[in-house]
């Protein structure tokens, strides 16, 4: 394991989940933090807990990845030592309905859209040439197994996800000849705020996704995450899956009850 100690790590999506679950475990391997999403409050919160916790620095960030100017604006405007990010970990992200293609609401359509593809790109695009100048970075971006099928409802969820599998290959390969990595983290079903956000809010429906079976945990994930983290340089873990055990595809589930 390469020690990560005093790493600048930019997580998106870090008020929740499997981003605040990151947070936690790079915190704990020694690496400074920049904790973005939009609801500053959460994150000042956690970011006094992870600091107190862990004795790292911790700079929480108001950002929306859907709004390319704030992007642009924010990061390009990260004060030293924070514009120099070593790991950004793509994770901002969500779902939005589960109905037809053909009945879906547009405005859910355009959200994932906005925030699951256009927001990782121009995240990277303002993060990865300060890396490139440097000659150092990593760049580890939240897929889900829903990008490599689809299932009833979620076309437009599993497409976006389909893209930033896509993404990272193609990032991958610009970066050659660089030292800088690229991997690819596809979970299954993990149980956060994930199904509420689909469902708008609709808790009991959002509960039903994880009945009768034992999904996996945002640690598991952000465990995964740092594994791919601290690789010797030469090591890249371009692209891996991580399933509950009683999830063998996106679409198939053992559901005990
Ligand atoms: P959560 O809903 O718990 O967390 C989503 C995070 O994304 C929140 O911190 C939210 O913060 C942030 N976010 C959403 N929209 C924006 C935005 N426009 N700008 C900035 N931040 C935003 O869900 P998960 O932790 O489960 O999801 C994290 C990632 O993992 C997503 O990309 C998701 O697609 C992926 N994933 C999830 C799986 C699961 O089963 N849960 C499985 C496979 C992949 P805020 O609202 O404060 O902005
Ligand atoms: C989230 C996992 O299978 O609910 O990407 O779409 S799934």
């Amino acid at each position: 394991m390469v020690s990560i100690q005093n790493q600048i790590v930019l997580v998106t999506g870090a008020s929740s989940g499997i981003g605040e679950a990151c947070a936690q475990v790079f915190a704990q391997a020694g690496a400074n933090l920049i904790l973005s999403a939009r609801r500053l409050d959460r994150l000042e919160k956690l970011a006094q807990s992870i600091a107190d916790q862990h004795h790292v620095q911790v700079y929480p960030l108001q950002l929306d990845v859907c709004d390319r100017t704030q992007v642009e604006t924010v990061l390009s405007g990260l004060p030293e030592p924070w514009s120099n990010v070593d790991i950004l970990i793509n994770n901002a992200g969500l779902s939005r309905g589960l109905d037809k293609l053909y009945e879906g609401e547009i405005q859910d359509w355009e959200e994932m859209i906005d925030t699951n593809v256009k927001g990782l790109l121009y995240v990277t695009r303002s993060i990865v040439p300060g890396m490139v100048r440097r000659g150092q970075g990593h760049i580890i971006n939240i897929a889900s197994v829903a990008g490599h099928q689809a299932y009833p409802g979620g076309g437009v969820y599993c497409a976006t996800k389909a893209a930033v599998k896509t993404l990272s290959s193609g990032l991958k390969m610009d970066l050659l000849g660089t030292p800088i990595r690229v991997s690819n983290v596809d979970p299954g079903l993990v149980e956060t705020e994930f199904s509420q956000v689909r469902f708008h809010g609709d808790t009991e429906r959002a509960r039903t996704v994880y009945e009768g079976l034992t999904p996996l945990t945002p640690g598991d994930i952000a465990e995964v995450v740092l594994f791919c983290a601290t690789r010797p340089p030469h090591v890249s873990i371009s692209d891996v899956l991580i399933l509950a055990t009683d999830q063998a595809t996106a679409t198939m589930v053992n559901r005990r009850s």
